[in-house]
């Protein structure tokens, strides 16, 4: 890395990291500019939402607590949501939480009661930022396994559920699975074909937690297409492949993908293409497989005509598609998006299958790899050292829900359910602690977490905003931003390790998550246990010092800390070792998967035992363009993530703000769909169904699917009547409208990516949006 630190009148530009990229920063005045590193050869634009965070009105600038819950204590209480706060000085507002976790069963640590943490969720999902040291959900977990010996925790991830058991299930470890392998290298230099489901978009690789300091993405599929590699890209969105490269498109009906490679495969079968010696060496269960494709378990083969009249993809596309992909070195991908939907552990597997059928991953360049067009960092090297993290304790609850399944533990305490093919049962839950995550952004049919977060004695949580998510807590502390602090970035798949310095004093009153529970922990009479007596630095310093030692030990001194922090990013080895599939192929007998067989499983007992069919199959969901539901609500809607920003953080920002239209999100739907419906490019559009209804300014466009229509999230929730159609979020959160049911009772993952609804033209006059420092109701300034 060459160094950046430069000086402009005597500013020095310093260094920073977030999830979406490294950069150096320079305080201009009351201003940040900001500025990617140069080794950076794609820095994504998501950068430019950074400045406006240093004194937007959303910031939080003083704790507040709860009207309702301070006149009239703690318990479960519906005004959540819709009541006013009052302003506190941050001792008394300390005081009266740490009273609050004192009469809940807090405070007697390690040494204390087993269990006290039973009734506390603390699961405390988000990505929150991309500095190690100071990651809130890392210290939240620290603080309640320190003060209540543990606390229900979660599991999984919004991200991939689904697709994560299943893998787990049938290949072993997917985390291995979708983060080693060196594809893009790959991709340069060797693939011939690559047929990536949910395409490789670039708005998504621009991301990848806790850094990505080298977009590679766009010049690797560039390398690839000019030496004459081949891209077929399937999804329902044009922009889900780069627009200036050559690529194939088809566009199944959404989540119909399973029936189109059902075909692929019954072609593969019928033209003699199959790989048998692949299958025979590498997997199991391929008869009962193959017996399914052919129509043999239910008197229906899966053709390829089959398979377009269920995706609508034509049959002879289907079949030049298997053709060419039994011919050429093959990479099949699929992006997380496809399983976050119901049954979204079927493409996945399927995927897996048809690469298997073709000779799995044996040449170099193709293969199968999971969600490689869904994070910055997989398909690149690993490295070669562990980078830093904070130890988070020990969780002696024991206690855990699959993370999607939020709402239904509120609501359902002593309710049972399956999961990885166990029978469980849903805590009581009393407390709720979250810091850094948004779970009025991230989670589903958002009405029903309403009626959710109104169960509990009391929610806490810690931000830098009034997020929706704070609208609904009983005490709120103002959390720093990163730019406020020093830190230290890192990614597993990133080769710098980043000083991330304090660019900025921290905005009103606002404290570290860190800081804030020292101060929790003093009076709960834990604070030597929760802060090991380091300060800040001094944590900065140890966690840095693991890595020191690990570099050491592979011969590569690296400097002192404070040579370190006050210079450029330290440049960390990179792993040569194979990747997991790599030894599987090499010695399938020294090396086997960690499945039951030791083999990729195109059957499987587990997956039988967790309630799924024994092998990848076409299972209609309840809401496709071929259901019921389809005909009162005709529309696919495609809620993905947001290319203007990560999920609903830094909202306010430049980059986020340039993309909606009158602080509205944009809906883009096809262009003969618009016309039909008398819509037309700008206007405000409603789309409901039975859970919701959402505002968004409609963007007809060729370049997506008839009956999809695609609203990103990350919009702030902000629910208003509108007259004569009841509530709808009038800022186009899609979370207003999709359905809290899980995947599957194997993963229960969440499955809101994909949901039917309706959509018009708004009649009613236009309410207007919410701004997101109105978003959570504050006392006027004293
Ligand atoms: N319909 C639909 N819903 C989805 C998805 C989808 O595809 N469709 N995708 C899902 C996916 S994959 C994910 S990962 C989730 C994302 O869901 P989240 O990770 O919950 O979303 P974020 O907006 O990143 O929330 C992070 C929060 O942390 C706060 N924060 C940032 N830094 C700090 C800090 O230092 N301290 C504290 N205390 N707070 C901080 C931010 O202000 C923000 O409110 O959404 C999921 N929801
Ligand atoms: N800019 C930006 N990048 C991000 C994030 C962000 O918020 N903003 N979030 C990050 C996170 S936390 C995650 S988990 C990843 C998420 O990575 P993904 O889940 O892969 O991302 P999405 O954009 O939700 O979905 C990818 C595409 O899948 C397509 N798709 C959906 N359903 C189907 C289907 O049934 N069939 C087919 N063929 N295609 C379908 C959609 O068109 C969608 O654009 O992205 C990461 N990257
Ligand atoms: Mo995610």
């Amino acid at each position: 890395m060459t160094s950046q630190t430069r000086r402009t009148g005597g500013t020095p530009y310093l260094y920073h990291s977030s999830h979406w990229g490294t950069f150096t920063a320079v305080r201009e005045g009351d201003a940040l500019r900001i500025q990617p590193i140069s080794d950076d050869p794609d820095p994504s634009d998501i950068l430019q939402n950074i400045p406006a965070a240093l004194s937007h009105p959303a910031r939080l600038a003083r704790p507040l607590v709860r009207r309702g819950w301070l006149e009239d204590g703690p318990g479960p209480d519906p005004r959540r949501g819709t009541d006013g706060y009052v302003e506190m000085a941050w001792d008394d507002a300390l005081d009266l939480a740490a009273k609050e976790l004192a009469r809940l069963g807090g405070g007697r640590g390690e040494a204390g009661e087993e269990n006290a943490g039973r009734h506390v969720f603390g699961g405390s999902y988000g990505w929150s930022s991309a500095g190690r040291f100071h990651h809130a959900q890392s210290q939240v977990h620290r603080f309640l396994n320190v003060s209540f010996g543990g606390y229900v925790a979660s599991v999984e991830s919004y991200s991939s559920a689904a697709g994560s058991v299943i893998l787990d299930t049938v290949a072993g470890n997917w985390r291995r699975l979708s983060r080693e392998g060196r594809w893009w290298e790959h991709i340069r230099e060797r693939t011939e074909l690559v047929i990536a489901f949910g395409g490789l978009p670039l708005k998504n690789l621009a991301v990848s937690p806790g850094g990505n300091s080298r977009h590679i993405a766009a010049e690797s599929i560039r390398a690839a297409a000019a030496r004459g590699a081949r891209f077929v890209s399937i999804s329902a969105l044009h922009d889900d492949f780069p627009n200036d490269c050559p690529v194939d498109r088809l566009a199944p009906r959404p989540a119909t993908d399973v029936a189109l490679m059902l075909g692929m495969a019954h072609r593969l079968i019928h033209t003699g293409a199959v790989d048998r010696g692949y299958l025979e060496t590498y997997t199991t269960g391929w008869e009962a497989l193959r017996a399914y494709i052919e129509g043999e378990e239910d008197g229906q083969p899966k053709t390829p005509d089959w398979a377009q009249a269920i995706c609508g993809v034509d049959a002879r596309e289907i079949e030049a598609l298997a053709d060419l992909a039994a011919r050429s070195r093959t990479l099949i991908t699929i992006a997380y998006g496809l399983q976050r939907a119901e049954n979204g552990e079927q493409p996945v597997w399927m995927a897996l299958a048809l690469s298997c059928m073709l000779g799995g991953g044996v040449r170099r360049g193709a293969g199968f790899s999971y969600a490689l067009g869904s994070m910055g960092n997989h398909g690149k090297p690993q490295l070669a050292v562990p980078s830093p993290t904070l130890p988070q304790g020990r969780n002696r609850s024991g206690d855990f829900i699959p993370v999607a399944r939020i709402a239904d533990l509120l609501l359902n305490p002593g309710g049972r359910y399956t999961y990885r093919g166990k029978d469980r049962k849903y805590g009581h839950i009393r407390l709720i602690y979250w810091a850094g995550g948004n779970p009025f952004h991230h989670h589903q049919h958002l009405d029903r977490l309403r009626k959710a977060f109104a169960k509990p004695d009391t929610i806490i949580v810690h931000d830098n905003v009034g997020t929706a998510t704070t609208a609904h807590a009983d005490i709120v502390f103002p959390a720093t931003i990163t730019a406020e602090r020093d830190d230290i970035g890192a990614s597993a798949g990133d080769p710098f390790l980043v000083p991330m310095k304090k660019l900025a004093e921290p905005y009103g009153e606002a404290r570290d998550d860190f800081s804030i529970f020292c101060e929790l922990s003093l009076r709960l009479g834990c604070l030597a246990e929760f802060s090991e007596r380091r300060t800040a630095r001094e944590w900065l310093e140890h966690l840095y010092g693991e890595t020191r030692g690990a570099l050491a030990e592979a011969g590569l001194p690296a400097p002192a800390f404070d040579t370190f922090f006050e210079g450029p990013p330290l440049h960390l080895p990179t792993s040569d070792a194979p990747s997991m599939m790599e030894a599987f192929h090499a010695d399938p007998a020294a090396n086997p998967l960690a499945t039951p067989s030791g083999r990729i499983e195109l059957f499987s007992h587990l997956a039988v035992a967790g309630g799924l069919p024994g092998h990848p199959a076409w299972i209609e969901p309840e809401e496709w363009l071929g259901s019921a539901m389809a005909r009162t609500h005709p529309f696919q809607l495609v809620a993905n993530q947001p290319a203007g920003k990560l999920h609903s953080q830094l909202d306010f920002g430049k980059t986020s703000m340039a993309a909606k239209i009158g602080g509205r999100e944009v809906a883009c739907m096809n262009e003969a769909d618009a016309e039909r419906l008398g819509i037309r490019e700008g206007d405000v559009i409603r789309l409901w169904n039975a859970r919701g209804a959402a505002l968004a300014v409609a963007r007809p466009s060729s370049g997506i699917a008839p009956s999809v229509i695609r609203l990103s999230t990350g919009a702030w929730y902000a629910p208003r009547e509108i007259e004569g159609a009841g509530p709808a979020c009038v800022n186009g959160n899609p979370n207003a409208l999709t359905a809290d049911r899980p995947a599957s009772p194997l993963s229960q993952g969440c499955s809101g990516q994909l949901c039917l609804v309706s959509v018009e033209r708004l009649k009613a006059p236009d309410p207007g949006t919410v701004p997101h420092e109105n978003i959570l109701l504050r006392p006027k300034r004293r």
